[in-house]
């Protein structure tokens, strides 16, 4: 009898576990992290006050406004140089952890260069902002630069000349003296394929410049110098002090192969390897992939370069880089389908050396930036591969979002697409032992949506830009973001 029962009980066993795995399942590990993001250029305005210096967007945008979708630019933006305590008081409502937000470079170096001033008023307000931010109980996760190139700086060749990297090195010591004391989580870059390839390769972000299959690569040639040398800084000079953490942000969407055939596997490791792989690798190991550089050097032969495109690291650059970060910020929005592709792209260019062809699934749900097609099992497989290809980094989530046309407060689209987009990371950090540590949605409030202007709003606030004052209000997503970090816990 006695022993009926407890055959019973284990039979049981697996079913009661199974359940309580299944509640477990919603709930959210209690170091993680809650946050929203932000860019300067983006939200702050005031491009041009207290001795703030021009940007390449400053610059750019003005030169050629018809650029972007709607001839906006950042000049306003959602004024949060004048707004942050607004801002703030909204982040304590959300009851996020922390709040991304960036750094203009030229507004504590006008002029860029190293040793060229700085400017106090631009230093006063960031200091007001961490403050404000520790004072409502939020930690400030600062990127310390997103695409905001001084002027002054591109004048000079910009990305494309290593001696940005001294320059870079500068304003990120003075950054770390200045706020390091109250900052504990830095993120030197953001996104190499944005500013790089975008910028230097494809002209489609400022600078603007067109050197196809060459720029892209010097720019994040000297972009990762700049960052592992700002990790030595860190650790050497600041780390054991201040006691913070140095990572970046990469982005990628996941490359799905688009048939089960061998090829199309191939095809997807391929953009796998140059959209992803190409940046990390470096930085976990020390120098680029050995088949990106054997395949970008093979076709610069036979395109008649007397060296590869793609620039050497020397042995103590080598050093520097390998393990050069205590966590990994990942952007990810979207999945694409992958085959190799039969199109004809210009030789050289970045995507002629990668050759693949990307595409979506007609059934897959498009939000306002066609780009971006909700496949939230994407997310998961991705965070599997870092996983297995990159040791299994500290990985936070620095970026993740949904893009509408307009900016109503009812915005089912994006509760779905982050409710859906959050239960695959539970998938990862439960199911699959991933090491996420946190999720940051992008982004706090509509903004200036880059090339698109102000035609794409992903925030979780409406901005009402028609009005002098910007302004705010919390759209659905908002209250729901609140409820999940709230509870730290998935609606069902
Ligand atoms: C992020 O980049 C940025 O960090 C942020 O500033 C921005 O506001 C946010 O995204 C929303 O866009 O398929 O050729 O049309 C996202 C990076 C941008 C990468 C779009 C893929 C697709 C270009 N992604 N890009 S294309």
């Amino acid at each position: 009898m006695v022993l009926n029962l407890l055959w019973m009980f284990l039979k049981f066993l697996p079913i009661i576990t199974t359940a309580v795995q299944g509640l477990r399942n919603l709930t959210f590990p209690n170091n993680f992290k809650f946050g929203v993001a932000t860019s300067a250029y983006q939200i702050e305005g005031a491009w041009n006050e207290d001795g703030k210096g021009q940007s390449i967007w400053d610059h750019y945008l003005h030169k050629y406004p018809y650029l972007v979708k709607d001839k906006s630019n950042g000049d306003i933006a959602c004024d949060s140089y004048h707004k942050y305590k607004e801002d703030v008081k909204l982040l304590k409502d959300l009851g996020v952890d922390f709040y991304r937000f960036s750094i203009a470079w030229t507004r504590i170096i006008p002029m860029g260069y190293k040793d060229s001033g700085v400017s106090l008023e631009g230093i006063e307000y960031y200091n007001n902002l961490i403050d404000e931010l520790l004072a409502s109980d939020i930690e400030p996760y600062v990127t310390i630069f997103h695409w905001d190139t001084p002027k002054t700086l591109e004048e000079n060749g910009g990305w494309l000349n290593n001696s940005i990297v001294d320059h870079y090195v500068s304003y990120a010591r003075i950054l770390f003296e200045l706020y390091g004391d109250r900052v504990k989580h830095w993120l030197t870059f953001n996104e190499f394929s944005q500013f790089c390839e975008e910028g230097y390769s494809r002209a489609e972000k400022a600078p603007f410049k067109s050197l196809q299959g060459i720029g892209g690569y010097q720019c994040t040639h000297n972009a990762l110098i700049a960052h592992s040398r700002t990790y030595k800084m860190y650790v050497e000079e600041f780390k054991i002090s201040q006691k913070g953490f140095l990572g970046l942000s990469v982005d990628t969407a996941w490359a799905e192969p688009k048939t089960d055939s061998i090829l199309d596997k191939l095809a997807a490791e391929e953009e796998m390897l140059f959209s992803y792989f190409y940046y990390l690798h470096p930085l976990i190991f020390g120098d680029y992939p050995t088949l990106l550089k054997m395949k970008i050097s093979l076709k610069s032969s036979v395109q008649g370069f007397r060296t590869s495109r793609l620039p050497k690291f020397n042995e103590s650059e080598i050093e520097l880089l390998r393990g050069s970060f205590d966590f990994i910020g990942l952007n990810h929005y979207t999945t694409a389908l992958c085959s190799w592709s039969n199109q004809k792209f210009p030789v050289p260019s970045e995507l002629d050396d990668c050759g693949v062809k990307q595409s979506q699934n007609t059934t897959w749900k498009i939000s306002a930036a066609p780009w971006l097609a909700e496949v939230p099992w994407g997310l998961r497989k991705l965070l599997v591969w870092i996983k297995e290809k990159l040791n299994n980094p500290p990985l936070l989530i620095t970026e993740n979002g949904w893009a509408t046309t307009d900016s109503n407060l009812d915005d089912n689209d994006r509760m779905n697409y982050h409710t859906k987009y959050l239960s695959e990371v539970l998938k990862a950090i439960h199911d699959d032992d991933c090491n996420v540590i946190g999720y940051t949605a992008w982004t706090l409030m509509d903004n200036f949506e880059w090339m698109s202007g102000y035609g794409e709003k992903f925030g979780l606030v409406q901005v009402d830009l028609t009005s002098t004052n910007r302004t705010r209000t919390p759209k659905d997503s908002f209250f729901l973001y609140q409820k999940i970090i709230r509870n730290r816990k998935l609606i069902e």
